[in-house]
């Protein structure tokens, strides 16, 4: 197996999974196979690793991190790689986009941490669901800056993600309770603020993550505690710019029940959805590595940072 399939498959069952880690590590893979390529011409050299990015993109749909760390170290290395010449200087150049991608994609997650945790009040109750490097960065900001803190976690099943989270929480000194994902409602009046990552954030500001956040949205909006999302700004979707949906990705039936339960119980049909849609009205507030947006300003961000305007799309 060479090192794509690898990658891809790590990807597809989970080994490495967090949207932000994901794209990471496909972008370490990519860096990892330039370097093994042999190639004819310039033109075949960004065939392959085009041909390799697109191969990895496919590994998991909804975490449009993935595509747009991988677009990023491409459509930069081609830019370059129009005046370089040789073997060396292309791979270098394209290993120098990688690393530069992975550098800022984890100062982005400490950014986060250092503004999202001025949000967060000596004596605060939070809770979190699943495990967001971003949401965790907040929290253990606001821990390291000695603010009194108790976080709830939720078990995020089926794949249980929430223990990682209580875990990381627990082992750095942060006073953590797990619960089971179905008790949210009932703690929900003790929390202060609902900090989760994303996977993806579209055009209108709505928030995909893990399966059930959505439901924790709607308890929290509903018990008048704020929800507040952590997420690097790669996360923000282009494509739902131009009226695309984010693909919600169906994960095995086998996460939630056996094979065995499932061959005496043939006529129930068991679907499992990794991610679900929080509309923006739910969410007060995205923390990115440049600043806190309205999810409905997530716009003015994407347009800062890409230069977009409705005016190129027209013409
Ligand atoms: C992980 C998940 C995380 C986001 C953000 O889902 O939903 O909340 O990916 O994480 P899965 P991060 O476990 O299915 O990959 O902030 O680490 O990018």
């Amino acid at each position: 197996m060479n090192i794509l399939e690898k990658t891809f498959n790590d990807i597809r069952r989970m080994k490495v999974r967090g949207a932000g880690r994901i794209a990471r590590f496909a972008v370490k893979a990519l860096e990892e196979y330039c370097l093994t390529l042999d190639f004819s011409s310039k033109e075949d050299f960004v065939r392959k690793l085009e041909e390799a990015g697109e191969y990895l993109k496919g590994s998991r749909p909804t975490a449009v991190s993935l595509p747009n760390a991988i677009n990023y170290v491409i459509n930069n290395f081609k830019r370059e790689a129009y005046n370089l010449e040789g073997e060396g200087s292309l791979k270098d150049s394209f290993k120098r986009w990688c690393e530069d991608f992975i550098e800022k994609s984890s100062n982005a997650v400490k950014n986060i941490g250092l503004i999202g945790s001025k949000r967060i009040r000596d004596g605060d109750v939070l809770l979190t669901h699943c495990n967001s490097e971003a949401a965790l960065s907040i929290i253990l900001t606001a821990h390291e800056q000695n603010k009194n803190i108790k976080v709830y976690c939720t078990e995020t099943r089926p794949k249980f993600q929430g223990l990682i989270s209580a875990s990381i929480l627990s082992q750095n000194g942060v006073d953590v309770t797990l619960i089971v994902d179905s008790a949210v409602r009932y703690f929900m009046n003790r929390v202060d603020q609902v900090i989760v990552g994303a996977d993806a954030i579209a055009a209108n500001g709505a928030i995909v993550n893990k399966i059930g956040t959505s439901l924790i949205a709607l308890a929290a909006k509903e018990a008048r505690s704020r929800f507040m999302v952590a997420a690097e700004s790669y996360k923000i979707s282009p494509q739902t710019f131009f009226g695309d949906l984010i693909t919600i990705e169906e994960r095995p039936k086998y996460e939630i029940v056996s094979k065995d339960w499932l061959s005496k119980n043939m006529n129930v049909k068991v679907s499992n959805p990794s991610f679900d849609i929080t509309p923006a009205e739910y969410v007060d507030a995205i923390v990115t590595e440049v600043g806190i947006f309205p999810p409905q300003g997530i716009f003015i961000l994407y347009k800062e940072m890409y230069g977009f305007s409705f005016k190129d799309v027209l013409q």
